[in-house]
């Protein structure tokens, strides 16, 4: 089985963790001629990272190919046994793609102070706050999304939140960061940070997001 993609992906992370913490040995390759080239869009017409081809099938999307991995290797469940507990794992993965994601997206442009515009950063601003909130809302008694030990959610969810503190909470001081309050996140978080596999998958991911983002701002620097 191979995943194309890289590691500075939360997407290609959510999939490499779920991975890790199923002891599933993936073997992971950089897109060929990177997301958009014809080589990669006839593996995936989508052209998105990660993809993931078994016996010569392409499967995109990282919720798809997690749910793949699980049913092809059930054993270590990455999903929890209770079936509420596999909702509640699942909405955050949702929550995520959906209330989080779109928004951490539209500040990556505003990091620069001299190109800000403060509109969408408020408007992004209220939003997270609002996704953050349903995270809470809808996270189990953990400490992880959905019981004790780290299942779907926990792997969109800790890729995403580095991602957030890297561009977000790192740049704009009047957004707090949830972690570090005393509420669900933080216990969360404390979780995420206490357990081994996911401690490092996220500490490499968020080290190829230094990466990724000193480059993306040279870019629009040089764009302006
Ligand atoms: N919904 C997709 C999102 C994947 C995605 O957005 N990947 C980004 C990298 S983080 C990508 O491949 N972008 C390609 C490009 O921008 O050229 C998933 O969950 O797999």
């Amino acid at each position: 089985m191979k995943l194309y993609g890289a590691i500075a992906s939360p997407y290609v992370t959510r999939v490499v963790m779920f991975a890790r913490l199923k002891g599933i040995d993936l073997e992971l390759v950089d897109a060929p001629g990177g997301p958009r080239s014809d080589d990669y869009r006839a593996i995936n017409p989508i052209a998105k990272i990660p993809t993931l081809v078994v016996d010569g099938q392409s499967i995109a999307e990282s919720e798809v190919i997690c749910e793949y991995l699980e049913d092809a290797f059930p054993e270590p469940a990455g999903l929890p046994a209770d079936i509420m507990d596999r909702a509640i794992t699942r909405m955050v993965s949702r929550i995520v793609d959906l209330y989080v994601a779109p928004h951490v997206s539209s500040m990556v442009r505003q990091v620069n102070p001299e190109k800000r515009d403060q509109a969408v950063v408020d408007a992004a601003h209220e939003s997270l706050k609002a996704a953050f909130g349903y995270l809470e809302h809808f996270m189990g008694s953990g400490p992880f999304a959905a019981g004790d030990t780290p299942t779907l959610g926990d792997c969109s969810a800790a890729p995403y939140m580095m991602l957030t503190k890297k561009v977000v909470f790192d740049n704009f001081e009047e957004i707090a960061d949830p972690t570090e309050g005393d509420g669900r996140l933080a216990t969360w978080w404390q979780a995420i940070q206490g357990h081994d596999v996911c401690s490092a998958t996220v500490d490499e991911y968020g080290t190829a997001v230094d990466g990724f983002l000193s480059y993306l701002l040279g870019q629009i620097a040089k764009r302006a």
